[in-house]
């Protein structure tokens, strides 16, 4: 057993990834389902503020893209499941412990979309936060985990465009319209950049899945990039960040900005945000209410089976 983790260690320190019938410390299985679980979950959750808008779109245009966004989301969260089961994780296991609040999902998705331009602000800034960590989860060391995210990365860097896209038609447009951009705005930044998780000094995960190569930057690594990417975006669009010390550092090059406020960030991780009891509750439901279509499946796939295992 020596000798596996060894092999493990090497295989960690020359960059060969991680495969799933690989010899792996417990701990290292653990946390890949942990962080691969709250991904895929946070990909279903995050489907609901944003599919709240579907028929609500303002063009028909607007309406066949928000559709396929949404989708896209639902794909990724199917192929963060399967990867988290490659680990030996229990699907239906996952689903009961998101229900249970045994399981986090991205903060993110417990604030309202209370009007159009917060859907653009989730496409913008949110999938755009989503791309700064996914780019880097490219070359995890856990080989499923890597070769989703490149799929992944794909279809978000999309979502970011379309969301910039939908955000500079509403600052271009009429003074209300700039004014809901600006709104959606002072809404989002703040929690976007909460997306990248505690500051490194909080972060009790970090510094064991950096040193397996699980994570390859640190929490506010990835939120300097986020901010450094994000600023000049912002101002392009004729908007303010809602951040009176953000100021550009001339000799680093990047921008410093002033305190998150991590009471509310705790609050809402402790389920406590504005929009966590009823994000659960639909997840609830609708695991409750397809599970006669789990059933049937479960059926029909033992039927097929019993077919296969006459003709052989
Ligand atoms: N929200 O030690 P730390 C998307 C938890 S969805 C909630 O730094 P770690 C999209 C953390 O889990 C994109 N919880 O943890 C979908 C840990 O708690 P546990 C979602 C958070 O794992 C639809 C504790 O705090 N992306 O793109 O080293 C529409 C301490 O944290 C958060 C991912 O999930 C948070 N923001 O680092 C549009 C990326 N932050 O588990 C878009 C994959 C921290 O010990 N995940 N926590 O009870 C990661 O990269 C890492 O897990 C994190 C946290 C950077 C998030």
């Amino acid at each position: 057993m020596e000798n596996n983790y060894q092999k493990f260690e090497q295989n960690i320190a020359n960059e060969i990834t991680i495969e799933a019938k690989d010899q792996m410390p417990d701990a290292y299985r653990k946390t890949l389902i942990r962080q691969i679980g709250q991904h895929g979950h946070s990909e279903i959750v995050g489907m609901l503020p944003e599919g709240n808008w579907i028929t609500r779109a303002p063009t028909l245009k607007r309406k066949a893209v928000l559709l396929a966004k949404v989708q896209d989301e639902a794909g990724h969260g199917l192929y963060l499941y399967s990867a988290a089961e490659t680990l030996g994780a229990d699907r239906d296991d996952m689903m009961e412990k998101l229900i249970d609040g045994k399981m986090k999902y991205s903060s993110i998705f417990n604030y309202p979309t209370l009007t159009w331009a917060d859907v653009a602000a989730i496409g913008w800034l949110v999938d755009g936060a989503a791309i700064v960590n996914q780019v880097a989860l490219c070359r995890t060391s856990y080989g499923p985990y890597a070769r989703a995210m490149v799929r992944i990365c794909k279809e978000e860097s999309f979502h970011q465009r379309q969301g910039f896209e939908a955000m500079m038609a509403l600052a271009n447009g009429t003074p209300e319209q700039k004014q809901m951009a600006q709104d959606a705005v002072n809404r989002y930044w703040w929690p976007a950049l909460m997306m990248f998780g505690p500051s490194d000094e909080h972060s009790p995960n970090s510094a064991q899945s950096m040193a397996w190569k699980i994570k390859r930057f640190s929490n506010d690594e990835l939120r300097q990039k986020f901010v450094d990417n994000t600023v000049p975006q912002v101002l392009q669009l004729g908007l303010e960040v809602p951040d009176p010390d953000l100021k550009l550092n001339e000799e680093t090059g990047h921008y410093e900005f002033g305190e998150i406020d991590w009471h509310e960030f705790n609050e809402v991780i402790a389920g406590r945000g504005p929009c966590n009891h009823e994000r659960i509750e639909a997840r609830r439901k609708a695991w409750e209410n397809g599970k006669w279509v789990r059933d049937a499946a479960v059926v029909y796939a033992k039927k097929q089976q019993l077919e296969a295992n006459k003709v052989a």
